[in-house]
């Protein structure tokens, strides 16, 4: 297939409640309605194998595994996710567009979990070779509110072992991805979360119209397969 029909990769990062899951779905509805193919997807999981990881590291089972456990873990997913989700449909020509990537385990795990900055290089470099998102939209807000929204949300709903953590953890987990954001402003973006929902999804459009140019991307038809 020819290079120039390879799609675009577009990350959301942030942290909890930012609106990442909000903000990918206006997104990939307003690239569709320009004709353009268009597969969303997350992490950890997106493919049937990193979905079973995710299930093991959201419900806390690897906590007690230690640190180093769940960077693998999470590396290890977004190997199967890169291989069996992403490769295949950037090279199909569609546009990826994917809740959390690499930067989240450089957050979480590095920034925050004090796993060494070397094992964090060599893991993603395991996980995702070559592979650099195109795009990555950091939704920047502050930690209370952030929270609050993602407690509403899942008011009934059971919390997941990350969002226990201390408040000190998600402040300084914001600075940690306002660090990548200046270190890479190349490929990154923030984006001010707080606004209305449709002013943050305005703001992130004008972005991928500036740097990604969707309206002279060749139309590519989505197939159904996951
Ligand atoms: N993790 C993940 C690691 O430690 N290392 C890694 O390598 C990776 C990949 C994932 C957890 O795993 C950790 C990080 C996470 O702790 P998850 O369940 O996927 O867990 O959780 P999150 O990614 O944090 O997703 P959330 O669902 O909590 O947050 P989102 O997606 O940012 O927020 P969203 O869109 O669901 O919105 C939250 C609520 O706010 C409202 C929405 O309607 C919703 O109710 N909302 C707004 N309200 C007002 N104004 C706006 N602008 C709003 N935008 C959204």
């Amino acid at each position: 297939m020819p290079s120039q029909l390879r799609g675009r990769f577009i990350t959301f990062e942030g942290g909890e409640g930012t609106g990442k899951s909000t903000q990918a779905a206006i997104l990939a509805d307003r690239l569709r309605a320009f004709g353009i193919g268009v597969r969303t997807t997350r992490e950890p999981g997106g493919s049937p194998g990193a979905e079973i990881i995710r299930h093991v590291l959201l419900s806390g089972a690897a906590k007690p595994l230690g640190v180093h456990a769940e960077a693998i873990l999470f590396a290890a997913a977004r190997e199967d996710h890169v291989r069996h989700t992403i490769e295949p449909a950037l090279k199909k020509g569609l546009w990826v567009i994917c809740d959390r990537f690499a930067d989240s385990t450089r957050v979480y795990q590095g920034a925050l979990g004090n796993v060494d900055g070397r094992v964090i290089k060599r893991l993603e470099r395991i996980a995702v070779g070559s592979l650099k998102p195109d795009l990555t939209i950091v939704l920047d807000l502050p930690v209370e509110a952030g929270l609050a929204r993602a407690a509403q949300r899942n008011a009934a709903a059971r919390r997941d072992r990350f969002e226990e953590e201390a408040i000190d953890f998600h402040r300084k987990l914001r600075e940690a991805y306002r660090d990548i954001a200046e270190q890479e402003p190349d490929r990154c973006v923030v984006i001010d979360a707080g606004k209305d929902i449709g002013i943050v999804a305005d703001a992130i459009w004008a972005v991928v119209n500036a740097r990604l140019r969707p309206a002279e991307a060749p139309l590519v038809i989505e197939d159904v397969a996951p």
